[in-house]
């Protein structure tokens, strides 16, 4: 299979997250593309190719474009600022309640960007989980073309039946106008619209990451060509907390394409399976022949993070079973912070939709000597 991966992710150097207000430290970090790409090169089994550059035009397909402006500048507006700090996060956000019982007008007119960057972060901003560095938004649009380069093998011609897109950072949190958890431009929406758009077909989206993808659903959920379904912690526990039940099933032309299964903490294997069959019956039900898959191993049992209990062996079976659609794949990395095990996962999963066996490493999984293979 290929992969493609670009080591532009490096730029997006973080080391420390602000959890409740207490920095800790950062669990998206570069070490997570490494460790993939590191045991993707030990298996033997796959390529590696480097992304083209696609541009603007498709990520303000599906973004609003003062996001991208924002993005760009962020970092320079707050050195200019000599605002003394490693990264930007939010000073005040819109919250909900200060409009409250304004009239849909007055809420348009003053609902709008502010000129100091810490009530620009929060305007533009869901919560202070996705530190912007020197090298975010270089990196983050480095990630959408990882993501696009994927579609364009898939959608090649040369019966490519699937691809891997290594993207870091992640996005599926990210929505039209909003970054967040740990994401800044929605790589998987971005590339089911360039699937739309080139192909005419319906596209469907699997989301296996740990968290619900909060964005994506934004994105498509008044849009009948683009189904949504997601596999993930329930918010009633886990971040994004507001969004990811089961009775949102979208609005208007997206009426019911819109699929949320959220699971309970300790979720096993076998119930896993149960969630992703019920997934799949609803993904085989779209016509078209390309699924775009978000992929987090923050399922993982030793994710620091989740509350899953999920296996190694478990990925393999799902890329087989997703495999099993008979759709061309464009596979994207989403989340998965526990570093030993994520190339290991990513092999298993990757391996179980090319249909080549399981064959893990003997060290029980956390492959690659336990260190970056450079
Ligand atoms: N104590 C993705 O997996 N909250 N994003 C973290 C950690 C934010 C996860 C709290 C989680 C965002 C792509
Ligand atoms: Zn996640």
């Amino acid at each position: 299979m290929q992969v493609v991966y670009t080591p532009i992710h490096l730029a997006h150097d973080i080391d420390t997250e602000t959890f409740m207000g207490v920095g800790v430290p950062a669990n998206e970090v570069t070490e997570r593309a490494e460790r993939i790409r590191g045991a993707l090169l030990a298996d033997g089994g796959f390529t590696l190719t480097a992304p083209t550059e696609h541009g603007e035009a498709p990520v303000t397909a599906v973004h609003d474009p003062g996001l991208v402006r924002f993005l760009e500048v962020a970092w320079s507006e707050t050195r200019a600022q000599n605002i003394p700090r490693a990264f930007l996060s939010a000073d005040t956000y819109p919250n909900r309640s200060m409009f409250e019982g304004m009239s849909a007008e007055a809420v348009a007119r003053l609902v709008r960007e502010p000129r100091q960057i810490g009530g620009r972060a929060g305007f533009w901003g869901l919560d202070s989980a996705a530190p912007l560095v020197a090298g975010t938004y270089v990196a983050a649009r480095g990630a959408v073309d990882v993501a696009l380069t994927a579609v364009d093998l898939v959608l090649g011609g040369a019966g490519v039946g699937a691809a891997y897109g290594l993207c870091r950072p992640p996005g599926h949190h990210a929505a039209r106008s909003m970054y967040g958890g740990y994401c800044f431009f929605n790589n998987a929406a971005i590339a089911a619209q360039a699937i739309v758009d080139a192909t005419g077909e319906r596209v469907a989206i699997l989301d296996v990451d740990y968290h619900h993808g909060n964005g994506s659903q934004q994105i498509f959920w008044r849009r009948g060509d683009v189904r949504y379904v997601s596999i993930h912690a329930d918010p009633d526990r886990q971040y994004p907390y507001f969004l990811g039940r089961a009775d949102e099933t979208g609005e208007g032309e997206g009426a019911g394409e819109n699929l949320n299964i959220p699971l309970r903490a300790g979720v096993t294997d076998d119930e896993y399976l149960a969630a992703v069959d019920r997934a799949c019956d609803a993904l085989a039900a779209v016509p078209g022949s390309v699924v775009v898959v978000s992929l987090g191993f923050d399922t993982y049992g030793l994710d620091p993070i989740g509350d899953f209990a999920l296996t190694t062996a478990v990925y393999h079976e799902v890329g087989r079973r997703v495999a099993g659609l008979g759709r061309r794949l464009v596979i994207l990395q989403e989340g998965g912070y526990h570093r030993p095990s994520l190339g290991e996962n990513a092999r298993a999963w990757l391996r179980g939709a090319e249909g080549r066996e399981f064959d893990p490493l003997p060290s029980g999984g956390f492959g690659a000597g336990g260190s970056v293979v450079a």
